[in-house]
């Protein structure tokens, strides 16, 4: 990305900085990211929201501002635009400018049981805050998104498309996938989800104290499975989701039991179907990213960004991997919530 062009892009918005520098951040799968620096030092994020992905980008500001308007404060504030909106449009791409939270760290793995305590109060926290909203008015920014009958039948469309060497994968995914039959998505209590809540979304400072959720695109509604699925698949799995060999893959038992303990004021309000699907919705999450990372393996890459050969395959092994491997420990899940929810 050229640096007049961020220049041109920063100078639609409110601030006032001379001498900005940038760097790419390369992770995340959908948008560009950048980190802006003024005298060596990070002070914003800019991103370039992703048009093919985000299909209504100005759903995801509708939903922010809502969340605004009931005056609860989940943490990131946009920067406006001179003309007083949430973002700038440059040739049709929607831009975004948040302020840089000084000091602030993310992880994509963790052993330690503060970052796991943490990270289960700030969930706890974000759907504390956020369950009382009526959620009339808010927009389904991507429909389905996480419709395990829906992806499923991509998949299926996928397979069929052409011919591939992706036999074993299939069948492991079409074996794996009758252990989500029982849940019934018509049947959940609908709330407002963060819906991409891993752990590499959640800020910490520097003594590992979590800050809040980052990310905020998918902020919509959906069921608190997916957001609880989603956060304990990156904190208690080893290895991160592009690790290929898959022996390094393990399930941190202690990691889940500090977790816990950070999402316990949850456990204490969410209805008895959700709390006995939990244990469930943390193979349910890497089952369907792994069915949806395949997908756009079999159709040739056109959903995530992908910067090395095979990655969306690779991720798919990991994430279908991980997704049995919480399978096995279930039990020892269930008995732990199921402890601390009374
Ligand atoms: C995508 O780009 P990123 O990492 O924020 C995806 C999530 C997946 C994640 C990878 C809108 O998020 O659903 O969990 O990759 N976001 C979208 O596992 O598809
Ligand atoms: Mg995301």
């Amino acid at each position: 990305m050229d640096k007049i062009l961020l220049k041109k892009i920063l100078s639609d918005f409110q601030i006032s900085d001379d001498l900005l520098t940038f760097n790419k951040i390369s992770s995340g799968y959908i948008n560009d990211t950048f980190k802006v620096f003024t005298n060596n030092t990070p002070k914003y994020i800019l991103q370039k929201i992703n048009s093919k992905v985000f299909k209504n980008p100005e759903y995801i500001f509708h939903n922010i501002n809502l969340i605004k308007d009931n005056s609860v404060n989940i943490g990131i504030t946009f920067i406006n635009s001179k003309s007083n909106k949430p973002y700038t449009i440059n040739n049709s791409a929607y831009w975004r400018l948040m302020n840089y939270e000084p000091g602030s760290k993310t992880f994509n793995t963790t052993n330690d049981n503060l970052v796991a305590f943490e990270s289960g109060k700030v969930l706890s926290n974000f759907h504390e805050k956020l369950k009382n909203l009526d959620l009339t008015n808010f927009k389904e920014i991507i429909p389905n998104f996480h419709n395990l009958t829906l992806r499923l039948i991509q998949f299926e469309k996928a397979c069929n498309y052409k011919e591939n060497n992706c036999f074993n994968e299939i069948a492991l995914i079409k074996k794996l996938s009758t252990n989500f039959d029982i849940i019934d998505n018509t049947k959940l209590e609908i709330r407002l989800c963060h819906n991409d809540s891993k752990l590499n979304n959640i800020l910490f400072n520097q003594a590992n104290k979590g800050l809040y959720l980052i990310d905020i695109d998918t902020i919509m509604p959906g069921s608190i499975l997916y957001d609880f699925g989603d956060c304990v698949r990156t904190l208690v799995n080893t290895v991160s989701e592009e690790e290929k060999d898959l022996n390094k893959i393990e399930f941190n038992k202690e990691m889940f039991k500090f977790f816990i303990d950070g999402f316990k004021p949850s456990l204490k309000t969410i209805n008895k179907n959700e709390l006995k699907l939990l244990s469930l919705s943390v193979a349910l999450m890497p089952f369907l990213h792994g069915v949806r990372a395949l997908t756009d393996h079999l159709n040739g890459n056109k959903y995530f960004k992908v910067t090395y050969e095979n990655q969306n395959l690779i991720r798919a092994k990991n994430l279908i991997k991980f997704s049995e491997i919480a399978l096995l420990n279930k039990e020892y899940m269930t008995r732990l919530i199921t402890k601390n929810s009374i």
